[in-house]
């Protein structure tokens, strides 16, 4: 398969004629080549987006958000498509990629249209004018996307900046670049006005550093990883540029001593492994009150075990491969420096290779719990971003708080109780924006999306989103 870059409503080939290998991490397969883009590329999107702006940011927002709305018709007709093609770019199972992937990027669009529609106009009167507050578009914006929900986080950022009248210029991550690539045929499809969405494909430091650099990009949506998120900081902070960077994680499962342990250890087992653990949301350490460690463990273990790993185009089954051969030696170097840090591994720990022959040189790990890590040990406070999760005692909810709060990170965390206003009451003590009780990425897209400390700077969600793709001007009028 031959991707190519979507520029002014044009499929065209880098100007450097060069292209990567997109790997299907299941099978180890190369499946397509993509652009190697470089600044020229950046430089030509930038140019077409410009140029759209004028007429784009003239629409009344009705017609933006009708576009919107014919995106997700025209994405829903073909989501068992986008389905299968993120689950063969990503190594995780149909089912997943059909519930998640793909529904959640036809919702963004829809989600968007209508929450667009209720904004709020505000007027600040006083005895003699009145203040009119309006919201422009912020112009060219920038969107870099990572690979483990590629086009459910893409969509995420495109909606939004569309709506609010701005012209795009997105790189998805090159190792998952089809599904933004069916994002563009479908926008060609519909005959959607050229040069509103350009993607170019490439590497990060090459085509991802021409978009933080280009002047005239003026605003940068960046999902990935906090040591890039460093990169994009230094790199577009000085040009003054809008960020808004959702980073990495090392959220807390916190099971309370009154917690319903069944329902508690599916929930920690889906908090933790669900994607193969590749989402920044997932709940990678848990954190159990001593007095029930002894009963919920095993219950845990046991939903573990019930979880199938393997064939990705299974719909049985629940855990894939992970994103790539290099980042599956990433995560077993961590299981290595697991026993080193004198952890004990309870499930798991290994490569999995199925017995499919097409699969045997994919990349399976087997879902992996580690107990016995100190709270401070790096497998318990790196990010490792893979199906490994390490099991810590606590002995009252003050130590339990000080743990959770205890990482650079501060994105997400789930805390499980019968008693939900305690619940509430220990996660208003966690340092992180966005807590769950009693579930686990149960999402209104309404709310406020993003994290603190190294999980990054802003939030997205509703109207989070429809405020950083916008910016706002303050008319004030004299009374006649
Ligand atoms: O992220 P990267 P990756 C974390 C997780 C993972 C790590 C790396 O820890 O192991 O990030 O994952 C582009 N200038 N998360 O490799 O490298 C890159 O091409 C501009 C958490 O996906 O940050 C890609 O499009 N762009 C995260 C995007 O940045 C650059 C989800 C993300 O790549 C660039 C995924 C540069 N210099 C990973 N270098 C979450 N919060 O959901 C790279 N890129």
């Amino acid at each position: 398969m031959q991707i190519y870059n979507y520029i002014n409503g044009e499929f065209i080939l880098p100007t450097s004629g060069k292209m990567l290998d997109d790997i299907n991490p299941a099978t180890g397969q190369i499946i397509a080549q993509i652009p190697d883009s470089n600044n020229d590329d950046v430089a030509k999107a930038t140019m077409a987006a410009k140029r759209a702006l004028p007429n784009w940011r003239a629409l009344s927002k009705d017609e933006r958000i009708n576009w919107l709305n014919k995106i997700a018709q025209a994405l829903e007709e073909r989501s068992e498509d986008i389905a299968k093609t993120e689950s063969m770019d990503t190594g995780k199972p149909i089912g997943l990629a059909r519930r998640v992937d793909a529904a959640r990027s036809i919702s963004n669009f829809r989600f968007f249209a209508q929450h667009a529609k209720q904004q709020i106009e505000t007027e600040f009167t006083m005895a003699d004018a009145t203040n009119y507050v309006i919201r422009k578009p912020v112009g060219v914006v920038g969107l870099i996307t990572p690979w483990n929900l590629p086009l459910y986080l893409l969509s995420w950022k495109v909606a939004p900046a569309l709506v609010m009248g701005n012209t795009i210029v997105a790189k998805p991550s090159e190792m998952t670049p089809l599904t933004a690539n069916l994002l563009a045929q479908t926008l060609d499809e519909i005959k959607f006005p050229k040069g509103v969405v350009n993607i170019v494909h490439g590497l990060g430091p090459r085509a991802g550093q021409a978009i933080l650099e280009h002047p005239d990009i003026t605003a940068i949506s960046f999902t990935g990883g906090t040591e890039t998120g460093k990169i994009v900081a230094r790199t577009a902070g000085p040009m003054f540029k809008k960020l808004s960077l959702e980073l990495g994680g090392k959220n807390a499962t916190i099971i309370l001593d009154d917690a319903d342990l069944d329902v508690a250890a599916k929930g920690a087992a889906k908090a933790a492994f669900t994607n193969s653990g590749q989402v920044c949301l997932c709940g990678s350490r848990v954190l159990i009150d001593a007095k029930i460690y002894d009963v919920f463990v095993p219950k845990f273990i046991a939903a573990v075990a019930a979880m199938k790993v393997g064939n990705p185009d299974d719909e049985s089954t629940d855990i894939g491969s992970v994103i790539s051969q290099q980042h599956m030696e990433k995560v077993l170097s961590y299981i290595e420096l697991a026993k080193q840090e004198g952890g004990r591994i309870a499930y798991g720990g290994q490569r999995i290779i199925p017995e499919q022959s097409s699969l045997c040189h994919g990349s399976f790990i087997s879902p992996t719990i580690i107990e016995n890590l100190a709270i401070n040990s790096r497998c318990a406070t790196e990010e490792i971003f893979g199906p490994v999760v390490t099991l810590h005692r606590f002995d009252s909810d003050i130590q339990a708080i000080e743990m959770t709060n205890s990482t650079q990170y501060g994105l997400a965390g789930s805390i499980w109780t019968t008693n939900t206003s305690r619940g509430k009451e220990f996660a208003k003590q966690v340092d992180s924006g966005i807590l769950w009780v009693n579930t686990w990425l149960h999402r209104d897209l309404r709310t406020p999306f993003g994290g603190v400390k190294n999980s990054g700077v802003g939030r997205e969600g509703g109207d989070w989103s429809l405020n950083f793709f916008s910016e706002l001007s303050n008319i004030c009028v004299k009374d006649d």
